[in-house]
């Protein structure tokens, strides 16, 4: 379901089909929306949206970028990884400097949801209005405006085609960072009793879920039912540590599968 920069009907029908999903996941979550902490200091760019600030991943609240493996066309209609090009602009733009980021939110998938801060210039407005992320409507009003105002100038993507990377991701089979239904991938619940391999395990659909494992010298393998260390693999969250349904899920997001 491609679109031209300026038609918007299939990206207002994407958003309606994902928000059906998506409801229960920020009712979900609403009860833990309030100030949550800042976490500032160098930040690893791992995608249009995800950024790694001392080993914590982070969500861009209320933006959607291009996933790294997503095409668009340009303006002639030549395809283009623009999920690649999002990811780029973000490390230049960040460079070396520090980044603050307001924790405004938990997703299902562990990860901080932030409004970050590069000085005092918001990020998440600034993907939005060089057209490298879209507004993510159906958890947040605040991008709408940047997002308008993109697409009027014919800014980034704004400026061929595209499809919106929630209805990517769909079509793709794929979550930005887990299973496609990510209902009931984590319990929303941080409170609730642990069990003994770590934090609370997804219940994935296609089977038990894969633990990416992060080794003392920062290689990140993942383990797979069955495997030699599974049951003593123990998960940490925080330490960027986490869970997947497939294997391709887990290659994508740079874990390489054990070897036992
Ligand atoms: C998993 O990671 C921890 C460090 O977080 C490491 O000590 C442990 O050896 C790893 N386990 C396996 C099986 O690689
Ligand atoms: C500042 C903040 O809220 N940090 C949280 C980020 O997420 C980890 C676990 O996923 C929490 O332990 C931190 O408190």
């Amino acid at each position: 379901m491609e679109r031209s920069g300026s038609g918007s009907g299939a990206a207002t029908l994407g958003r309606a089909v994902l928000a059906g999903v998506a409801s229960c996941l920020v009712l979900a979550s609403s009860a833990n929306a309030t100030a949550l902490g800042v976490i500032s200091g160098q930040a690893r760019v791992v995608d249009g949206d995800t950024l790694v600030i001392n080993g914590e991943r982070i969500r861009l609240y209320g933006v959607d970028a291009p996933e790294s493996a997503q095409q668009c066309k340009d303006a002639k209609g030549a395809p283009y990884a623009c999920g690649l090009v999002s990811k780029d602009a973000l490390d230049k733009k960040i460079g070396k400097a520090p980044v603050a980021c307001e924790v405004k939110d938990k997703d299902q998938y562990g990860r901080n949801v932030s409004v970050c801060r590069l000085g005092s210039e918001d990020l998440n407005g600034w993907l939005v209005n060089n057209g490298y992320a879209v507004s993510y409507r159906q958890y947040s009003k605040d991008y709408i405006p940047a997002e308008d105002a993109a697409h009027a100038a014919r800014k980034g993507i704004w400026a061929g085609e595209f499809q919106v990377p929630s209805e990517w991701r769909k079509q793709n089979k794929r979550g930005e960072s887990g299973p496609v239904q990510p209902a009931v991938a984590f319990s929303p619940n941080p409170t609730a009793p642990k069990k003994a391999g770590g934090d609370p395990t997804p219940n994935c659909a296609t089977g038990p879920a894969i633990k990416g494992n992060i080794s003392s010298s920062g290689e990140k393998i993942f383990h797979v039912a069955g495997g030699k260390y599974y049951d003593s693999v123990r998960i940490d969250l925080k330490d960027g540590e986490r869970f997947f349904c497939t294997e391709s899920e887990a290659t994508a997001a740079g874990w390489r599968k054990s070897s036992q």
